[in-house]
């Protein structure tokens, strides 16, 4: 029998079936109900059985439910899910997320049906001020999380947007705009954001970043909105009188820059790891991204963000709190919303789904067509490769492939076999299983669900005539690899559970 039911699927919907995992362990007992495509297939990754369907048809419906959860982010849907609901499961607990900005009439017709109505603004609220009230003492960079209301305001009660301008003006010249190494989107629309506050008072500011803009999304927002941010390498230091820091708050580390090179501004949300130097410094933990400090800087000054930057902001906050599922206070669902207005959505939708370079394509055919599947793990040799960032997306493709948790896709290029392993609600650690298979013969690290291997090709040297390198290589790393996943200490679950609604 089905004791759960989830009709609709938002960050909300999503969070609610997290939590029913860490609460039981499984979720054998919930069925989601949704018709947005991208959920379905997330709710599927996670093991949980989900119809695709509008959730406010009966039809679909399983035949009893105890506990009835609506979770889209459209009010009005939430609505006739939640009348569909009760007069399908007169006798069930239904409990309604209203979703984003409801009007007071839809407030009304849901919490007339529904025995609990969830407001997400206030839930988040009361979280926040709890986090900060126990929050009080923040390490060395001292200003930060002093409570919500407070945050712009340092102990001093000096005004933090004030200061800042200050320290920027005091400058006897131009500003650097560090971005940490390999810039995400948060750094990236952070150091911009900045680079328009400079500006806006006189001061020229050039932003640049160490490393490379490896994911493809992300090299899409540059491309897309025309970020002039420059490769740290081509940056003469000497020119500039002042540098600040964003999205990471200590000079040579994770960032281009000497290791305690003098800084002048530091704006962050990571707790720091180390005493952090600067005349101004704004870190605060308890806020799910820099865009979201740097967007309320630029609101503080009335300075409306033009499209790029809106759309830049708004991305950073959003893959920084994971669409505000991770880490999110109510100052990013604010300075969010402030921003949606001024954001290019089309331009968002392009950088999500960026267009794929024909070696990505090949690749990711290649993947598929020489995957080699054992239980829930694939493991596909693509051969040579021109492009090794075409191998972290082929292995994150593959665990679309139903009933694969783990992935690993490899191949060589430049006389070193590159490999990426993703895992998805897998009882297995990719890094550990890296580690084990490759770190022997070459080098491997990563996470839980993210890793990546190298191994000299020069290994395989004995290679003969006869043989092709592709088949060499897949030999011995597959050997390798299947060897250390025999030999992992857990094993990954089997497949996702079938969809019943009886
Ligand atoms: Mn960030």
């Amino acid at each position: 029998m089905t004791r759960r039911l989830l009709l609709g699927c938002s960050a909300v919907g999503n969070a609610l079936v997290e939590h029913a995992r860490d609460e039981r362990g499984e979720r054998d007992d919930l069925v989601a109900i949704t018709d947005d495509t991208g959920w379905v297939s997330t709710l599927r990754d996670r093991n949980v059985a989900t119809v695709e369907a509008d959730p406010s048809d009966p039809e679909t419906y399983p035949d009893s439910a105890a506990v009835v959860l609506i979770a889209s982010d459209d009010p009005e849907r939430n609505v006739a899910a939640a009348r569909a609901a009760r007069a399908a499961y007169p006798d069930a607990m239904i409990v309604a997320h209203l979703g984003t900005t409801p009007t007071d009439e839809q407030r009304a017709a849901v919490a007339a049906v529904a025995d609990r109505v969830v407001d997400p603004v206030e839930a988040v609220a009361d979280r926040v001020f709890e986090a900060v009230g126990l929050d009080g003492e923040r390490g060395p960079a001292g200003g930060s999380a002093a409570g919500a209301e407070a945050s712009l305001t340092d102990e001093g009660g000096r005004e933090k947007p004030a200061r800042l301008l200050a320290t920027l003006r005091g400058l006897s010249g131009p500003l650097l705009i560090v971005a940490h190494d390999n810039p995400d989107p948060d750094a990236i629309a952070s150091a911009l954001g900045l680079a328009r506050i400079a500006a806006s008072i006189g001061v020229d500011a050039d932003a640049c970043y160490g490393g490379e803009i490896a994911h493809q999304e992300n090299r899409a927002l540059v491309n897309l909105l025309d970020i002039g941010l420059r490769p740290f390498d081509d940056i003469d230091l000497d020119e500039y009188a002042g540098i600040a820091l964003v999205d990471h708050s200590r000079a040579g580390i994770n960032d281009s820059l000497p290791e305690d090179y003098p800084v002048d501004v530091v704006v962050d949300h990571h707790p720091p790891r180390g005493p952090v130097a600067g005349s101004f410094v704004d870190i605060r933990p308890a806020v799910g991204a820099t865009s979201t400090l740097i967007a309320e800087y630029l609101s503080r000054y009335g300075i409306a963000p033009d499209r790029e930057l809106a759309t830049a902001l708004l991305y950073g906050i959003r893959i920084d709190t994971k669409d505000f599922t991770r880490a999110t206070a109510i100052d990013d669902f604010e300075a969010a919303a402030d921003l949606l207005a001024h954001a290019d959505e089309s331009t968002l939708e392009r950088v999500e789904s960026p267009s794929v370079s024909p070696e990505t394509l090949r690749v990711l055919a290649a993947a598929i067509e020489n995957r080699d599947v054992r239980g829930s793990v694939a493991a596909s040799c693509v051969g040579e490769i021109t492009d090794r960032d075409a191998l972290a997306q082929a292995a994150e493709r593959l665990l679309d492939l139903d009933g694969v948790t783990v992935t690993f896709v490899y191949g060589y290029i430049d006389d070193v076999i590159y490999g990426s392993a993703r895992a998805r609600g897998a009882d297995l650690d990719a890094g550990e299983l890296l580690r084990d298979a490759l770190d022997p013969v070459g080098s491997a690290g990563g996470h839980a669900a993210m890793a990546g291997a190298q191994v000299p090709l020069g290994i395989l040297s004995e290679v003969s005539k006869s043989e092709s390198l592709p088949d060499v290589v897949e030999a011995f790393v597959a050997g390798r690899f299947f060897e250390a996943l025999d030999d992992a200490p857990v094993q990954p679950t089997g497949l996702p559970a079938e969809f019943s609604t009886d």
